[in-house]
């Protein structure tokens, strides 16, 4: 059987990005891949790369999980855990330390965007963050993993790494292959359209969380930049902001961009934008009401428990192997 991975941080709040980008693509491919597990996880020990407030930390954590279910995921082929809780991974991702270079990793956008931002205060585990990735993924022999586009480059790093290994050891880890969403892969900042929407940022206006409530995500969509042309085309280069939002409509929908577009042509971006706002509530608001029921249910508890277990039992065996081939320890 296939095995689908993937992982996101608890950092800050989920966002519309977040969802399209990646958890509605989870959900999309448990519907079409039917021979497929999924194994889909927390990634908390990526979040602490960053300061994190522990409570909240511990909070959010929580809620993707929960976050996670309500979107629909199929809970009996989705193994849920949380990676802190698996030990190989991290185990693991120091491993592939020794099998990444620096300049790999001085390569890499996000982490040179994050320096960028931050400047002081840089921790060597920003730095090193796509080793664990790569551990997070080929620990389990991930054949596919779902992820936006800003992803894609750490994914490279991914099956580099993967490759390098089992050219000096043999044989050993699956060097998996990115899913990227043809629509919705990078929804775009609200307020600027040149960056990635992203729940690290401070202004709040520039991303829909997947918390906020209905009169918040119709103000931040009315607010939303577009431009002077007055014409609902798909420019991306010209119009950023209402090529973003024709994306989010057509990945809301599953509407094709061209039929949206004809749809409003000759409409105003005024009624384009009231519409949006009812789609993108139309999609968060009942994913909302079933995390509220989630997130306090004993049911998750349970669920995550139950993936630990599984994800445990093929990281510990894998490791184990993993240890023989590279020789640390007794046989
Ligand atoms: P940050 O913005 O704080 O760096 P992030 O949202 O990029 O965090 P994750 O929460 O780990 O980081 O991302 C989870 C998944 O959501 C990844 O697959 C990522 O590619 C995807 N994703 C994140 N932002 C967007 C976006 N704006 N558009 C599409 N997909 C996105
Ligand atoms: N690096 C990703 C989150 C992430 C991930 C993973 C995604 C950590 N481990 C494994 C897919 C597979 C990010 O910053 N968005």
């Amino acid at each position: 059987m296939k095995r689908i991975v993937s992982g996101i941080k608890p950092t800050g709040t989920l966002t519309l990005g977040n969802y399209l980008g990646a958890i509605k693509q989870f959900v999309k491919l448990q519907q079409k891949m039917t021979d497929c597990e999924f194994y889909l996880f927390i990634a908390d020990m990526h979040a602490i790369t960053t300061r994190q407030v522990p409570a909240e930390l511990r909070k959010r954590t929580l809620d993707i999980a929960a976050m996670y279910l309500a979107c629909g995921l199929d809970r009996e082929r989705t193994v849920l855990y949380i990676q802190s809780e698996i030990p190989q991974q991290t185990e693991l991702g120091y491993i592939l330390q020794s099998n990444v270079y620096m300049g790999e990793l001085e390569r890499m956008t996000q982490y040179k965007d994050k320096v960028a931002k931050q400047e002081t205060s840089i921790t060597s585990s920003l730095f090193t963050y796509p080793a664990l990735m790569a551990a997070d993924i080929i620990l389990y022999d991930a054949d596919y993993v779902p992820v936006g586009d800003d992803q894609k480059q750490h994914l490279e790093l991914t099956r580099t790494i993967a490759q390098r290994f089992n050219n000096y050891y043999g044989d050993f880890f699956t060097v998996p292959e990115p899913l990227i969403p043809e629509v919705g892969a990078r929804i775009m900042d609200l307020q600027n359209p040149e960056k990635k929407m992203s729940k690290s940022d401070e202004n709040d206006k520039g991303y829909i969380s997947m918390f906020d409530d209905e009169a918040s995500i119709r103000r931040k969509i009315r607010s939303a930049v577009t431009d002077s042309f007055g014409i609902i085309r798909f420019d991306p280069e010209n119009q950023p902001g209402l090529a973003n939002l024709l994306t989010i409509y057509a990945s809301c929908t599953d509407q094709s961009i061209e039929e949206i577009k004809d749809q409003y042509q000759d409409k105003s971006y005024k009624e384009f934008k009231d519409d949006l706002a009812e789609v993108v509530v139309g999609v968060l608001k009942p994913i909302h009401d079933a995390y509220q029921t989630i997130v306090k249910s004993q049911e998750l508890q349970d669920i995550l428990d139950h993936g630990r277990d599984i994800a445990s039992d093929y990281a510990f065996k894998k490791m184990r192997k993993c240890k023989r081939k590279i020789g640390v320890g007794r046989k």
